[in-house]
């Protein structure tokens, strides 16, 4: 008898012990998340929690579509432990249909299950150490979540920014599969940066042109002025496969912002395919005739 209820106290603690196992369908697949991705603590998707991949943070309730997503690479991979390798091989879905990517939607803390959870036109923008020269700017901001420039869901640049004392580092990753100089230089390959003071009416641009006619160069409006720009510094080397990346030190000044700042109005565009693609990032219209469509960035002291 006593054997008897030793081994029945041991089957209640097994099933107590067992039952997190059940309401929690892939026992590793939060931390292997938050790892793969870096999740910042207080950040959306840290808070979220379960709820990157159901439908609320309460154990046991239904998947949401990313999590559907997940499921489905864990079925096709006959396993219940998650890997980075898998959720990277849904980084490119829109598992929640809001035209956004799954890994956009990671890289700006937002939900990539959750329709309703879209990435912020606020990006936040670190402040990092001063950098020295424009080769140095990548390896600087390495680190760095970027954001993505697309075309029909297509890829077309990747890029981060930080500000460096008092200077905006850009590092842009352009995937053009045609990188050419056209008689208007503005058609053929280029990066665009424009920028504003919360307040201003009007925006200071920047055009990088890699294959000018004059084998690459600046050019910067205030407005529709175009002025010199001798004081940006940058880089432009060929991403492996096709593309390049474009590496640059701008001084705040010569964007007409103030140093002091904590947000700036921000826009940036690639003209790409030999002028056929022109890609913004937070949707404004060509020529940045105004700037009420611009994001903005936050910076971090
Ligand atoms: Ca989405």
């Amino acid at each position: 008898m006593k054997l008897f209820l030793t081994g029945m106290k041991a089957m209640a603690v097994v099933m107590v012990l067992a039952l997190p196992m059940v309401s929690q369908a892939f026992p590793n697949g939060l931390k292997v998340f938050k790892d793969t991705y870096g999740v910042q603590k207080g950040s959306a998707l840290d808070k979220a929690n379960c709820a990157i991949c159901h439908t609320s943070a309460i154990k046991g309730d239904k998947l949401n579509p990313f999590g559907e997503d997940v499921a489905k690479v864990l079925k096709a991979n006959n396993t219940r432990v998650l890997t980075k390798e898998m959720l990277a091989s849904i980084e490119e879905l829109d598992s929640d249909s809001d035209k956004c990517a799954n890994i956009d939607e990671i890289n700006a803390d937002s939900l990539p299950g959750d329709a309703k959870s879209l990435p912020s036109r606020e990006w936040a923008t670190p402040s990092v150490a001063p950098i020295a020269e424009p080769g140095k700017v990548a390896a600087a901001l390495a680190a760095l979540k970027p954001r993505t420039l697309r075309a029909d869901g297509a890829k077309v640049g990747e890029l981060r920014v930080a500000i460096a004392g008092s200077v905006l580092a850009i590092d842009a990753k352009v995937y053009d599969h045609k990188v050419t100089a056209e008689a208007k230089e503005w058609t053929g390959a280029g990066v665009e940066l424009a920028a504003a003071m919360p307040e201003a009416k009007t925006c200071s641009r920047l055009v990088f042109l890699p294959k000018s006619a004059t084998g690459g160069e600046v050019q910067l409006y205030h407005n529709a002025d175009q002025q010199a720009a001798p004081k940006c510094q940058w880089a432009v080397t060929p991403l492996k496969g096709y593309g390049y990346e474009l590496t640059a030190l701008i001084p705040l000044e010569v964007l007409q912002l103030d140093a002091k700042a904590a947000k700036f109005l921000f826009e940036a565009a690639t003209t790409t395919d030999a002028g056929a693609q022109y890609t913004t990032l937070f949707g404004s219209a060509k020529g940045y005739t105004d700037s009420t469509k611009f994001g903005s960035l936050l910076v971090q002291k």
